[in-house]
């Protein structure tokens, strides 16, 4: 069957910052392919507004450097927000100066996500393989001898002097107290402040031309029996009808989501996208090795348990135009750098996932964006 269809997928990377990444833009503009970046201002903590100045700052040193920058990862959701608690109006608002100030910067997806407590989790940041590389690794089973303070400790121990996204120290500070609020939070409730949430930001959004892009819980199930509420196809739909907007969107982060392997990652990612709800993709292969056993693994599909060809296919089928990138990659050839966030395994994975992308959208006759950075 031929098909003609315009597939305007953008391949960009994650760059967290002059100050605060091993990788520097020059770098990323060599990766042929890859156009952009999704940009972060790490320095400010959850509830904290970021100023105009300084993400027209950023902007202009991506722009210099040659490279887009129109996806924000992530702006996190302050956690009084999340608890319902009465100082959440006050978060609130400076979330909406924050949407406000990004969109005035040509910015059009903020990634977030509304995970209680802890954002994505691992039990090993650097697990060797066989071949020498290393890669971050989650047994549910050795959740069951630490506590919650261990894992924080083990975990931003482990980072390789790095800051970790989501694990700022901000964002878990106070954290018994924290754990104590969510034991009276159920998933009713915590979808309840969710929606509390999405009223008072989605319509600033749809009037500042700027998407909310929720990224999936990570791993997909909840952990230490706080709630969590974005990790089945259902779960996001059920999200998405809490505001039923375009801006109100996803952004589908396939390892996350394919953690579990009751998740169908074609099948959801169809569902969404035929339905135009995806605003930006995260592509990362994982590979199964028992229940909520996993690790994470190279982009090729054959090296996990994610078909990484039937992905970008179903991107391509629904005409995807959004932004995508590369996520977690193993640390190889002896690279030191923030977990997950080498250059060199994710500079391999957007070359492959552009290689796919150009086959599929070539066998199927589709016009798609082809870029040369040289
Ligand atoms: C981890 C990332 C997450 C993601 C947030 C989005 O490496 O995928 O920290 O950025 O969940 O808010």
């Amino acid at each position: 069957m031929i098909r003609e269809q315009v597939c305007l997928m953008k391949m960009v990377f994650r760059w967290f910052g002059a100050h605060d990444d091993s990788i520097s833009l020059e770098q990323i503009g060599q990766i042929p392919g890859c156009t952009g970046i999704f940009g972060s201002l790490p320095q400010y903590a959850p509830g904290e507004v970021w100023p105009e100045n300084d993400i027209r700052a950023l902007v202009q040193t991506v722009h210099d450097a040659g490279l887009s920058i129109e996806v924000i990862e992530s702006v996190n959701v302050h956690e009084d927000i999340k608890m319902g608690l009465p100082s959440r109006d006050r978060y609130i608002d400076a979330y909406i100066q924050t949407i406000r100030n990004l969109a005035q910067c040509g910015i059009k997806v903020i990634v977030y996500n509304f995970m209680p407590v802890f954002d994505w989790l691992r039990t090993d940041l650097a697990r060797p393989l066989p071949d020498h590389s290393t890669v971050m690794y989650y047994d549910d089973a050795m959740l069951q001898n630490v506590s919650p303070e261990q894992i924080v400790e083990q975990t931003s121990s482990k980072s390789n002097g790095f800051s970790l996204p989501g694990w700022e120290p901000e964002r878990l500070a106070e954290l018994r107290q924290v754990l104590v609020r969510y034991e009276s939070i159920d998933e009713d409730k915590l979808l309840e402040n969710y929606r509390y949430f999405l009223n008072a930001v989605i319509p600033v959004c749809e009037q500042a031309g700027v998407r909310m892009a929720v990224h999936p819980d990570d791993p997909a199930w909840p952990v230490f029996g706080i709630p969590r509420i974005a990790h089945t196809q259902e779960q996001l739909e059920r999200i998405l009808q809490l505001y039923d907007s375009p801006a109100n969107s996803l952004c589908f982060c396939t390892g996350s989501f394919g953690s579990s392997p009751q998740n169908d990652v074609p099948a959801a990612l169809r569902h969404f996208g035929e339905r135009q709800r995806i605003a930006c993709v995260h592509v990362r292969n994982i590979k199964f090795l028992g229940h909520k056993k996993f690790q994470e693994a190279a982009h090729l599909s054959a090296c996990g348990s994610l078909d990484l060809y039937e992905i970008m296919k179903v991107l391509c089928d629904v005409g995807f135009d959004g932004w995508l990138r590369p996520d977690h990659g193993r640390m190889i050839w002896g690279e030191r750098a923030r977990p997950g966030y080498g250059l060199y395994d994710r500079a391999l994975g957007l070359t492959y996932l552009n290689g796919l992308w150009e086959a599929i959208c070539k066998s199927h006759h589709c016009f798609y964006l082809e870029t040369s950075v040289n």
